[in-house]
């Protein structure tokens, strides 16, 4: 089996106002769909995003001209396809549109294997289990009020979420950071796990100090409190306070991932399917999380990473973050607080031809 040609279209996705700020792109986000075609009619699927209005023209240009580069390889060699790839995207250090592009690519390299053999992805990745934990983050953003989080945590418990996200690090005083958790908790109950998101927003001193006080909110993690590359700040947080550290999703490639391990930076490893290089370099950060005893949790995509987590022994819970579904046909379900794994070949879903139609840009 050979890929034979591809399909790239730019699409404007609307979604809930977010994540940390209004203005441009606070209530759309931005895709590059890809289709990937073969000689036995076998087609993958996959989408690069999560870029700026700005740069998605030019993530279409940079997978269009890395798709082309597939052609004629052989979709079963999703190591090769991918080595390939990155020498042609600029080895050495290639990362930002060039990653996005091949993560897509490699997506939908998975999803013709799976498709070819007849199996859903995550049994070819290592099928540990067929349901797994997921927690709602698609609410609870910077830009809500303190009435806005209690109604939205409220509503969230009412759907059956017994796990959420929100976020903090934007506020000008300690004080105002900690009403947010206050709050939220107050509303939810004790029962519920509250994750809660920095990104990036903190210092090291602040996450220290403020981090203590929230220890009493009881916070299932805190997420990216400081610089995605402060290795040794992030070391010093996770040493001083109890509540588990995450981070994980800013970086490209998998080697950040061996400093942040072997700094002791993180206590739960996030991993984004389009920075990490698609399946093939998640399941890597994944695998190598699992040597470090390490538990992995996924970041944006849920459509195809809830087959990452499925997967392996350490997969935690996917992030629900459902900015893409208008996409789909049918994302998948979620079962008592539990995201089921799809049984069709491939990763089980479908575009919706005529939503793309509605959302396309040009
Ligand atoms: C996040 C990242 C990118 C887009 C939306 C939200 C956030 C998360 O950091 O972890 O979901
Ligand atoms: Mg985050």
């Amino acid at each position: 089996m050979r890929i034979n040609g591809f399909k790239t279209r730019v699409v404007s996705v609307p979604r809930e106002r977010g994540p940390l700020g209004e203005g441009v792109d606070s209530l759309a986000s931005n895709f590059v769909t890809l289709r990937l075609t073969t000689d036995e009619g076998v087609e993958g699927i996959g989408y690069g995003g999560f870029v700026s209005s700005l740069m998605v023209k030019a993530l279409k240009s940079a997978m269009d001209a890395l798709a082309e580069q597939t052609i004629g390889e052989d979709p079963m060699n999703n190591e090769a396809i991918s080595a390939k790839l990155f020498a042609l995207g600029g080895s050495g250090a290639p990362a930002g549109l060039v990653t996005r592009s091949i993560s897509a690519i490699d997506v939908a390299v998975w999803d013709i294997k799976g498709k070819a053999l007849g199996q859903p992805v995550y049994k070819l990745l290592g099928g540990h289990r067929d349901r797994v934990k997921t927690y709602y983050s698609g609410k609870l953003w910077r830009p809500y009020s303190l009435d806005e989080l209690r109604e939205s945590g409220i509503e969230l418990v009412e759907q059956g979420f017994k796990s959420m996200k929100f976020r903090m690090g934007a506020e000008d005083t300690a004080a105002k950071e900690l009403a947010r958790a206050q709050a939220l908790r107050e509303a939810v109950g004790p029962d519920i796990d509250l994750m809660v998101d920095i990104n990036q927003g903190w210092d090291v001193n602040t996450s220290i100090t403020i981090g203590r006080e929230l220890a009493s909110y009881g916070l299932f993690w805190l997420e990216d409190p400081v610089h995605h590359q402060d290795y040794q700040g992030l070391a010093r947080i996770a040493d001083a306070l109890d509540t588990p550290i995450a981070a994980g999703e800013y970086h490209y490639g998998i080697a950040p991932f061996r400093h942040m391990l072997e700094h002791r930076s993180i206590d739960i490893v996030m991993v984004d399917l389009l920075r990490a290089g698609g399946i093939t370099g998640w399941m890597k950060v994944a695998h190598m999380a699992e040597a470090y005893n390490m538990p992995v949790v996924s970041h944006l995509a849920p459509e195809f990473l809830v087959h990452g987590i499925a997967a392996i022994p350490n997969g935690m819970t996917v992030e629900l973050m459902p900015w893409a579904y208008p996409m789909f046909k049918e994302p998948p379900r979620v079962e008592d607080g539990m995201m089921v794994l799809p049984d069709k070949p491939g990763f089980g879903i479908e575009f919706d031809e005529d939503a793309l139609d509605k959302m396309a840009v040009e």
